[in-house]
């Protein structure tokens, strides 16, 4: 019987997190992004999209303009794929998410392996994760369908205190936080704590800039201020990280598991 290591994958993924020449010296924060695109198609009605199959090894998911970008985190993570070829695409790209986290400083995330890779019959339609320029109706429709509540919707977008927009990618331009390679509560304090204004980009897109124009906030980030509801948990988690850092690991423990089927996959081919 051949033992599946997946400490030995962990730390095969820890080794090529810092990358001096990528963005702001670690490919941390596209990992995390992979792992929520892969797992944020999921679909609770007709139990569709997900994780499961890697699917994102296919064109047409791999395509849609939600997506662009995604092909570098892919790259970073081949080469550990064709050394450990038993992992699935699946439980490759979450458990990237999950050792990125918790090497920039995050909690400690629930994972489990068993995602089997798919036939391509089973990419989900294109146009399932949230459009940046939208608010909070839009927000709640889209994560909604994934089965999740007001106060999980909040802690998620707290991920963007990692990272960055790339003009190539989505258009948008810049960073959230002072920190984009520490997982932290300053996504939620730097919407709170700064005055955001519209900035129009030479593309056309509008997002949002602070008093410095040194940080940017997404229409999207915006309706977690503009929405009471939303607003509420902002503020809570603004103020305490404890409580952040508990509901974010459950609430992205739980996306990465939406649809994972293991039941299914040990019957079927
Ligand atoms: Zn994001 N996200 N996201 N997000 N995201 C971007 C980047 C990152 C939205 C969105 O439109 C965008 C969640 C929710 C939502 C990360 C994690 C998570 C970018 C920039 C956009 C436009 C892409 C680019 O140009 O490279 C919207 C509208 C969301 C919901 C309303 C959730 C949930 C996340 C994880 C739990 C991360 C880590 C990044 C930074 C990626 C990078 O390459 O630096």
């Amino acid at each position: 019987m051949t033992i599946h290591d997946y400490d030995v994958v962990r730390q095969d993924i820890k080794a090529i997190l810092l990358q001096p020449g990528y963005d702001d010296g670690s490919i941390g924060p596209v990992l995390v992004r992979l792992a929520w695109h892969a797992s944020g198609t999921y679909d609770k009605t007709t139990k569709t999209g997900g994780s499961d199959g890697g699917t994102m090894r296919y064109s047409i998911e791999a395509n849609d303009p939600a997506n662009a970008g995604l092909d570098h985190a892919r790259a970073f993570l081949e080469p550990i794929k064709q050394k450990h070829d038993w992992i699935s695409y699946g439980d490759l790209w979450t458990l990237a998410g999950v050792v990125a986290i918790e090497s920039m400083g995050g909690p400690t995330i629930p994972w489990k392996h068993g995602r089997k890779d798919k036939v391509e019959s089973a990419v989900p339609p294109n146009g399932r994760l949230p459009n940046a320029e939208e608010g909070a109706d839009h927000i709640r429709q889209v994560f909604y369908r994934m089965g999740f509540t007001d106060r999980e919707i909040v802690a998620l977008i707290g991920a963007h205190c990692l990272g960055r927009c790339h003009g190539d990618r989505s258009g948008y331009e810049g960073k959230w936080t002072l920190t984009p390679t520490r997982f932290n509560t300053q996504f939620f304090v730097m919407l709170t704590k700064r005055n955001w204004h519209e900035k129009k980009l030479e593309n056309g897109l509008v997002q949002y800039a602070d008093e410095k124009d040194q940080l940017m906030m997404l229409p999207a980030d915006m309706a977690f201020l503009y929405d009471p509801g939303f607003k509420e948990i902002v503020e809570i988690y603004a103020r305490d990280k404890q409580t952040f850092f508990e509901d974010f690991a459950a609430a992205f423990g739980k996306l990465l598991e939406l649809g994972v089927n293991r039941e299914d996959n040990a019957t079927k081919l």
